[in-house]
């Protein structure tokens, strides 16, 4: 029997079904969204909000961007797909097109951030054995405690948080955890011969949106060149503008041996992930040695190479600069007794609640709902806000007026 679902406005009858047909993997906040523009989504019943997720950092250029709704339905009336087992169009285009304008010599395309990362592991593995001369399955990369890189089998096997990993087990050996922003702890770990690379967020997301000391990204990445070991840069989440630049290792100037994209790579509206890094890197893969039915998919290099002018056009780290300084700034003035902390960089923040009620983050994501901003706790006490990188000055004040009025309930 075919199901037919006739058009609801209660909100009601989408999470019942959701519930009933759909796996129990997210705890989401209750609302049901079917538009989005820009800063703003809407829920069935019309109400409008601001967006303060972005998608987890998937939608820095702003829901349905017209330039790339154009790319895309441009380019889906062309070719969406060839696999690789035959070129196309426009995957040289884009290779070119994003590594001149990150300086890399070559780019493995991918489509999820964990394939990336996945990736970018296999590669610096590769690379240990056939260029540093570690010995076979012996290779080690460290890694972050508070880590987050997706949800494979191997890359859980490195998280510490206990819901990503506990029972999904047996773990992918070959990785050593040192504590994040602890550069003694770095050397200590580097003094191993068989370590191959050290992989990291430049801002660990979420652990909290923790942020590390200044010139903790340069000594990390020279501590790695001393030591002959790749700085895997995970900026899945930190890249394309969040922090205030292009890349959050931009604030250091680092240039990590291999980059990772992804998320806002296409703006949100389909998987695209990258993994950047120069020939004696990435040519330790050839041929048949790894690959994914939609890598490089022509749909995905034309929305990619829009998504990324459009970060560019409309000047959108510069934004994401002004926007963050000024978005603290104000929650800070409110001088909240339920907030302990305000911290982040650009357009990627948290603020941290202090109450008694161990669910008073959930709790005010609830009320910051009904008072027109959607935002999400991370692990308990803390909250994200992370606009869309367009976000304009009125609109930040008015968001934070939204978190005063919801703080109230707090009081209660
Ligand atoms: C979920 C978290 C954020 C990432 C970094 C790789 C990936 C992510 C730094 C993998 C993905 C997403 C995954 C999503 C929620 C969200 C998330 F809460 F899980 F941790 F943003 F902080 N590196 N993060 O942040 O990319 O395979 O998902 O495309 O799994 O719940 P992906």
């Amino acid at each position: 029997m075919s199901a037919t679902i006739t058009s609801f406005s209660s909100a009601q009858h989408y999470l019942q079904l959701e519930d009933q047909y759909g796996a129990h993997n997210y705890h989401p906040i209750p609302v049901v969204l079917s538009r989005g523009k820009g800063v703003h989504v809407w829920d069935v019943e019309g109400k409008q909000y601001y967006d303060f997720l972005s998608g987890y950092s998937a939608i820095n250029q702003g829901h349905c961007h017209p330039r790339l709704l154009a790319a895309l339905i441009e380019q889906a009336q062309q070719l969406t797909l060839t696999s690789r087992a035959f070129h196309s169009n426009l995957l040289g285009e884009y290779a070119q097109y994003i590594c001149t304008l990150f300086g890399y010599d070559k780019v493995l395309p991918m489509n999820t951030g964990v394939e990336a990362v996945e990736t970018g592991i296999k590669l610096c593995r590769r690379w240990a054995y056939r260029v540093k001369g570690i010995k076979e399955n012996q290779a080690q990369i460290i890694v972050c405690e508070g880590n987050f890189h997706g949800r494979t089998s191997t890359v859980i096997s490195f998280s510490t948080d206990p819901s990503s990993r506990n029972d999904f087990g047996p773990y992918m050996p070959g990785f050593i955890s040192i504590p994040f922003n602890d550069l003694d702890a770095l050397a200590k770990a580097l003094d191993n011969k068989n370590v191959a690379g050290f992989l990291a967020e430049p801002i660990q997301g979420e652990a909290g949106v923790l942020v590390p000391d200044d010139g903790y990204l340069a000594r990390a990445k020279q501590l790695c060149k001393d030591a002959n070991v790749l700085f895997i840069a995970d900026e899945i989440q930190t890249g394309l503008a969040r922090t205030g630049k292009m890349l959050a290792c931009d604030h250091e100037e680092v240039r990590p041996d291999i980059l990772l994209l992804g998320k806002a790579l296409s703006g949100g509206l389909l998987p695209v992930s990258a993994v950047l890094a120069d020939d004696e890197i990435m040519l330790t893969i050839q041929p048949g040695d790894h690959g994914s039915t939609y890598g490089g998919n022509p749909l995905a290099c034309k929305v990619a190479m829009e998504s990324l002018q459009v970060l560019l056009d409309e000047g959108m780290a510069e934004n994401a600069a002004a926007m963050g300084t000024l978005l603290r700034q104000e929650l800070a003035a409110l001088q909240s007794p339920f907030i302990s902390l305000i911290r982040g960089k650009g357009l990627l923040n948290a603020i941290v609640i202090k109450h008694e009620d161990p669910e008073a983050a959930w709790h005010l994501c609830l009320e910051l709902k009904e008072n027109g901003l959607l935002a999400k706790p991370i692990h308990g006490d803390k909250i994200r806000f992370a606009p869309p990188l367009l976000i304009t000055a009125t609109q930040i004040k008015d968001c934070v007026s939204i978190v005063a009025k919801s703080l109230e309930k707090l009081k209660t």
